[in-house]
């Protein structure tokens, strides 16, 4: 029987990533919560960088989200989530490395600025990745399906997602504005949103508003 278990935070989007892998593989992991603000000594001896998502598969490590997703796409076989043929393969790794340097690396900057006058500045770049990945992704006009890179749902969807199930913290809270000439982009989340494995594993926005306003709260307490 396979043996996984899966180190994650609530609120982190790069664990959500890793879990919604998992579920599409129908991998069943157990999940065990850290808590970042306090990590445990055993976490910390385990872990090589102190951060969530850890994988531990019989025993072994596997740290860092994308890595994470590349190994269980690896390590089990069934249920593809890297296209076969070597150029749409790279295309799903260049959305991956949009996602975690562009629309996460931003992201990250937004939520620690306490500089309200930084948001709007930082929240109009956000903007301008979801005009990028709205044209150069989505109405690419060999687009032949519902996911980024068509028919096949891949790795590029799941790195993507879960960004977008908790934009409204940032609209909430760090002045971002959803474009909304971005339609394709909303019906690409919908069409992620009624997968089975994320229906099954996914988070409503107000799971994470909730859990936001708690944090805040206890930050300027
Ligand atoms: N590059 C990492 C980023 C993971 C990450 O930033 N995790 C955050 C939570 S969302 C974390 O564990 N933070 C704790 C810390 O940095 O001390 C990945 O893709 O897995």
């Amino acid at each position: 029987m396979t043996n996984i278990e899966l180190f994650v935070a609530e609120l982190c989007p790069f664990a959500a990533r890793a879990r919604l892998v998992l579920a599409e593989k129908h991998i069943s992991a157990t999940e065990i919560e850290v808590d970042l603000r306090q990590k445990p000594g055993w976490f910390l001896e385990i872990s090589p960088n102190g951060k969530v998502p850890l994988l531990r598969h019989d025993g072994k490590l596997v740290s860092e989200a994308t890595i994470i997703a590349e190994y269980v796409e690896e390590a089990f076989s069934k249920h593809r989530l890297l296209p076969g043929q070597p150029h749409a393969r790279a295309q799903a790794r260049a959305w991956v490395s949009f996602a975690d340097n562009r629309l996460y690396a931003k992201t990250e900057v937004l939520l620690h600025s306490f500089d309200s006058d930084m948001h709007g500045p930082i929240a109009a770049k956000l903007a301008d990745d979801l005009r990028f990945l709205e044209e150069r992704g989505l109405a690419n006009p060999a687009r032949t399906g519902p996911y980024l890179l068509g028919a096949e749902f891949s790795l590029a969807d799941l790195a993507l997602y879960p960004w977008f199930e908790q934009v409204a913290v940032l609209e909430r809270y760090r002045s971002f504005h959803f474009p909304r000439e971005c339609q394709r982009l909303l019906a690409w989340q919908e069409a992620v949103a009624d997968r089975a494995a994320v229906r099954a594993v996914g988070k409503p926005a107000q799971f994470y508003l909730e859990r936001y306003a708690r944090l805040l709260r206890s930050a300027t307490a």
